[in-house]
Order: structure tokens, then sequence, then C-alpha cells
């Protein structure tokens, strides 16, 4: 195989009772035939029924008769023996996506129902079908109902046209040929079958950065920033077949798009939203994107961010500028999502999102989402939630997470990032007081979650093998933000790797420990971050230790450590409501994890177990390392369990972190040491 069909594999195949009822119940499959999406339904039946039943299976183009049992997948309003087998009203309360399977008795024969109000839900009940069975579930009385916990669940892929590069890629070039568009490959196929798997429905296809910055940035580690031209009309011609193609899965396809397109794409002189002559371009760009892609989401806007350009060059604000592009999408159905990952003048990085949105809560169009990352830096190992979730409960938000690793190891750390984003939807905002986690807060239409991508060209897709897990639990976990931490990891164990009790044990345990480790060893665990080098190579950049670049994020001095965030130092902390301010505030209440996010301490601060400030960071940072010694001692456990291929690529890469954590955990003692003149309490630091 030219890839890797990752937790597709259909390999676990069961013996016994379990594979006699699933040939029973899936050997005849009738499937409607009325819409696209069915057509991807019988090709993945096609695909994975051979593999899980031994046999192949006869699809029926009416209810078959004379068999023992079948399968049935269609809505009630195109199969007949659905809508007489099940109760239509439930089918019809379930929100776009949702889904019913049952086993029901329909003419004396025993059926399995696949059924949902839409096609694509029909889609994900295949997927979900599917996965029972690979997990080697029982299916005799199935009843299940599903439904996605929200209406946008978008992939974000920092794929830069033409020059197929993958901005914070770590998996290879970009899977799409841009110049060879409208020819699709097979792999893109591929890709729309793991995504719908796990439920995403839509699709950014280019990076926010749509030109080149301006000023030096790390962004320069990038030849060329070309995106803008995906608008110019031959473009979007040769886009249509991959839209259809991912329409067939439920997926709707988005473009990042320049704020001056009017003048990139357009040749205006101007791209200031305010202007008649901008605004009539943009409705008529809209049109033709319509015209060729009917169902088409809309757009992604970087403005005013990093060199790119937006309102602010016209003296607009953000919402003049993302209202007026929300306003050619609107008759369409179309949305604008719009980051808030802006700049601003405040000292403080943290506060300046804030200081820039927070104002600006109730005057957004309706069908302009603003996304939001997780944490007020930039996806470090651990962040506290941005104060942004707290304080636009007029605005419909996005909460953008990174499933590539950029911070957190890249293709080579094996950091598994589901318990980092189960912690930030967990987090309490107190939007609408007590008990508004994150996760309750993208409920309505025009919410959402988004991930940034991190599939590439290679074999494995993600670089590391076991980076495919954060890809899976993104889907699965904005799906059903619900479903334990455990839940999923182990279904995709199940599906990856198989059910074997050892196999499973060990890379659960694995994957659960990584993230903690990864933040003790590079950041020390108390709430510091951005300690990272910015290099020149691309694969250097953000990788490697360098705390003496970027102090400002860490406040180092002689006397202590952190940034003082409270009331007294840059008043990020009472950007929160007034509960959360004042755990933060106050160094007695404020969490271990985010003390010196939140303070600048004295090195010899006593904590609350009596160890100092500085002893804890040194001890993290042994503890990080330690961890990965152990993980990857666990790994080796697994010689002969699991395939050759697969085993040895993720024990050198373990090979790989536990040398690369050392240097992190070297440069960071070291760097304490430096500051603080504490020698470790254990004689640990000189001994390297
Ligand atoms: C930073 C990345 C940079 C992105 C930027 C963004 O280093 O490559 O362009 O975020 O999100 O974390 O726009």
């Amino acid at each position: 195989n030219q890839y890797d069909d990752c937790w597709l594999r259909y390999s676990c195949v069961v013996e016994g009772e379990r594979l006699d009822s699933y040939r029973r119940w899936c050997t005849h499959a009738y499937v409607a035939e009325t819409a696209p999406e069915l057509n991807a339904v019988r090709d993945e039946l096609r695909r994975a029924l051979p593999e899980l039943l031994g046999t192949d299976p006869h699809l029926w183009q009416h209810p078959p008769t004379t068999v023992e049992g079948f399968l049935a997948i269609g809505t009630p309003a195109d199969m007949e023996m659905i809508a007489e087998s099940v109760p239509v009203d439930v089918v019809h309360d379930l929100d776009d996506g949702g889904f019913l399977i049952r086993s029901v008795s329909w003419d004396g024969m025993d059926c399995l129902v696949v059924t949902a109000p839409t096609d694509r839900g029909l889609v994900y009940g295949t997927f979900h079908l599917l996965r029972l069975m690979q997990i080697g579930e029982p299916i005799e009385e199935l009843s299940v109902r599903e439904e996605p916990a929200y209406e946008h669940r978008v992939l974000n892929q920092w794929d830069t046209p033409f020059h197929r590069s993958v901005e914070r890629g770590y998996g290879g070039e970009s899977i799409f040929d841009w110049e060879r568009l409208p020819d699709l490959r097979p792999r893109y196929e591929a890709y729309a079958r793991l995504l719908a798997s796990v439920g995403i429905n839509g699709i950014v296809l280019n990076n926010v950065n749509t030109t080149k910055p301006s000023r030096a940035s790390a962004n320069d580690a990038f030849e060329a920033f070309e995106g803008w031209q995906l608008l110019e009309s031959r473009r979007l011609e040769d886009l249509t077949g991959l839209a259809s193609m991912f329409r067939r899965y439920g997926i709707r396809t988005y473009l990042s798009v320049n704020f001056a397109s009017p003048m990139l794409v357009g040749g205006l002189d101007t791209a200031d939203p305010e202007n008649p002559d901008v605004r009539a371009w943009w409705r008529e760009k809209v049109d033709e994107i319509y015209d060729l892609i009917p169902d088409f989401g809309g757009f992604l806007v970087k403005a005013d961010s990093e060199g790119q350009p937006g309102p602010y060059d016209y003296d607009r604000d953000h919402v003049a500028g993302a209202n007026a592009i929300a306003a050619a999408l609107e008759p369409h159905g179309g949305r604008v999502w719009w980051r808030a990952f802006v700049y601003g003048s405040h000292e403080d990085r943290a506060v300046q999102a804030y200081e820039t949105f927070e104002p600006l809560d109730g005057a957004f169009a309706d069908n302009v989402t603003v996304q939001i990352k997780n944490g007020p830096v930039d996806f470090q190992p651990r962040e506290p939630v941005s104060t942004l979730f707290g304080a636009m409960s007029e605005t419909n938000l996005g909460l953008e997470l990174q499933i590539t690793g950029e911070y957190t190891g890249q293709g080579v750390h094996a950091t598994y990032h589901l318990p980092m984003w189960k912690e930030v939807l967990e987090f309490d905002t107190y939007a609408d007081g007590e008990d508004t986690p994150v996760r309750s807060l993208f409920e309505d239409d025009g919410a959402g979650i988004v991930g940034v991508g991190n599939v590439g060209e290679d074999h494995n897709w993600t670089g590391h093998y076991l980076a495919q897990a954060n890809l899976y639990a993104f889907g699965r976990v904005v799906w059903s933000p619900d479903r334990s931490t455990e839940a999923i990891t182990e279904e995709w164990i199940h599906q990856t790797f198989g059910t074997d009790e050892d196999v499973v044990d060990t890379v659960s345990e694995i994957l659960q420990h990584s993230w903690e480790a990864c933040i003790d060893y590079e950041t020390g665990g108390l709430g510091l971050m951005h300690m990272m080098h910015n290099g020149e190579e691309y694969l250097e950049n953000h990788y490697h230790p360098s705390p003496k670049e970027w102090p400002g994020y860490h406040g180092a001095s002689e006397d202590g450590i952190g940034v003082d965030r409270t009331e007294s130092g840059s008043g990020y902390a009472a950007q929160y409501p007034p509960p959360i301010a004042d755990r933060y505030n106050s160094v007695r209440t404020c969490p271990e994890k985010y003390l010196l996010f939140f303070h600048h301490l004295p090195w010899e601060y006593e904590l609350t177990d009596g160890t100092t400030v500085v002893q804890r960071l040194y001890d993290n940072c042994f503890a990080g390392v330690e961890e990965i010694e152990r993980l990857r001692e666990r790994w080796h456990g697994l010689d002969g369990a699991i395939d050759d291929r697969r085993y040895r690529h993720v024990a050198e890469r373990f090979d790989e972190q536990l040398a690369h954590a050392k240097r992190w955990r070297t440069v960071l003692t070291s760097y304490f040491y430096e500051y603080s003149g504490v020698p470790d309490e254990q004689g640990r630091i000189r001994d390297e």
C-alpha cells in the first residue's frame, strides 16, 4: 500500500460466534441509492466487509427476500422498509449528522438498520457500525442513537498551494498536488474517509498564511505563500472535483482567503471593507464560487496578524472586516471564520487578543465565527484557557486546537493531545455563571471546534505512527466531548493495533502519560512556556530548547522566575470572570500547573509541600525524562506483539525523543541554575 490505512484497517477479524453473527447480519446489504453520500457508503462496505467477514458482501437495490438477515442503510424517506421498522419521529428529531442503528425484525428476517434524517448521517452511521465490528462488539441487539455535539467540526489544513509544503506539518509535504488539480489522487479519498469516519464535516484546504509575511518572522522558513491565488477563477474551477469528492463524505470545503484579495485577485486599488467596489467584488467572487461548489462552507481569515493584511490597513476594526466578507457569503449560507490570533500593543502578549476582541462582542454578523486558540499565547504545551471564551457571549465562538505537534515534539516525540484538549474543554469559564465549561460554548448554530491538521504525504500520514491518534481523537472528542479519554484512546488502539490486552494497556498508558511528560521536560511544569528555539531551518523551528531567546515569556531573573499577570503585573488574570480571576490572582489559590504563568516568584519560594520553586522545576525536568525512559521501555515490551514496521518506527522515535528530552532537561536546568545559583538538592545537574 502506498499509505497506511490508519484506524480503517478492518483487519481484526473476530472468530467464532461473533463472526457468525456479523456474517448473518452484514453479508447482505440493502443500501439506498439516492445521494452521492450513499456511493461512499457502498464503497466503504465493499472495502470493509470482505476483511471483517472474510467473504464478499452482496449489495442489494431492494430488500432481500430469501436471506436470514441483512443490513439496511438509508433515510426513512428513501426506504420504505426503514420507515416501517424504526420510529420515524425519533429519526427526524436528530440533528444533521445524527443517526440510529437498530436491530429489528422485518418480514421474518433479522435486520440491522442504519438510518438518519440526512445522508451525511448515513455515512457516520456506517462508519460507526464498522467501528463496532472492528472492536469486536456484539451487534445482535443494537440500539445506538448518536448525534454530534456541535454543528461545525472542521479541519484546518496549513497546506501551502503550489509548493506543497505544510506549515508546521511533520508528516511530509502536502497531500494535495495543487498543480495537477482537477486530477484527483486516490489519497484524497483515503483522507476524506479518515475524516468522515470520525465525524469531521468541514475542511479548510489551505494555510491561514496566504501571502508571505512582510516582516521577518519564523515564517521566513517557508518559501512562498500563494494561497490567495486559489480565488482566481481557473483555480476555483480546478477545485470543484475535489469539493465533490469531499461532499460524498459529508465534508464541506472552505478556503483561507487573504483580506486584500480584492486587490491581489481582483486588481482593485483598495481592500477597504467599506468601499462599495470592494463589497461588490466579494459578492461576485462568492457567487462565482457557489456556482461551482454549491455547498461551499465559507472562508477562514487571518487578518492583521503576523504580516497578513487586514482591516487595520484602512483604519477599520475586525467587525467591519469580517462583516463585509460575511455579507457576501450570507445569501448562500456560507460562513466567515475570523481568527482572534491577533497581536495588540500591550507588552504582555497574553493580554492582547482580549483587548482587541472583547469590546467587539455582539457586533459580528450571525454568519461570522470568531476562532480563538485554546490559550492566550500560542499552542504551548500547556496554557491556561484563553480569557476570550468567557467574555464573548454574544458572538459565535470557535475553538481552535492544534492537532499537529508544533510545540510538543513535532514528528519525533510521542505526545498525545487528547488529555490537553479534555483539560481545555472541561475548564469552567463562568461565561454564564458557574458550570459553563468551555465545551458548552459551541452548541449553538454557528459555533464549532476546529483543529490544525497533522497529515502529509508520508506513508503513515502523520510523521509518527502514534500521532495518528491525535487526528482520530480530535474528531471523536469534537463529536462527543463527554466521551472519556480512556474510551477514545482504546477505540483507536483496537482499530489500529488490535485487541490484544497487553498491546492495548501498553499503548494506552504511553499515550495517556505522554503529554504530562512533555510538559515536564519542555517547561519544568509550573506554567512556564515558550522556551523553544526559533531556528533558521524549518525542522529546527520551535523544536529545540532555547529559553534565553524569549526571556519575556518566562521572566527569569536573579530574584526569581515567572511572569506577574496579576493586578500588580500585566493584569491578564483580571480578564477572567471574578471567581477565576481571584483564584489565579492569589499565589495561594493559583494551581501549581499555572503558578509561574501568573506569578513572578522568588526561586526559593516554598510550595505547599515545602519544596522550593527552583527545586520543583529541577524535579519536574528530571521526572519528565524518566517518564519517557519508562514509556520507551514499555514500548520495547511490544516487540513481536505488533508488526515490525510500526514497532521499529516507534522504537526509533523513542530513542530520538529520549535524547532530545535529555537535551531539554540539560538546557532548562542549567538555565534555572544560572539565574538562581541554587544547586539541585540531589546534585543531578553537574552529573550530565
Ligand atoms: C504559530 C505558528 C505559525 C502560524 C501561527 C498562526 O508558529 O506558523 O502561522 O501560529 O496560528 O503558532 O497563525
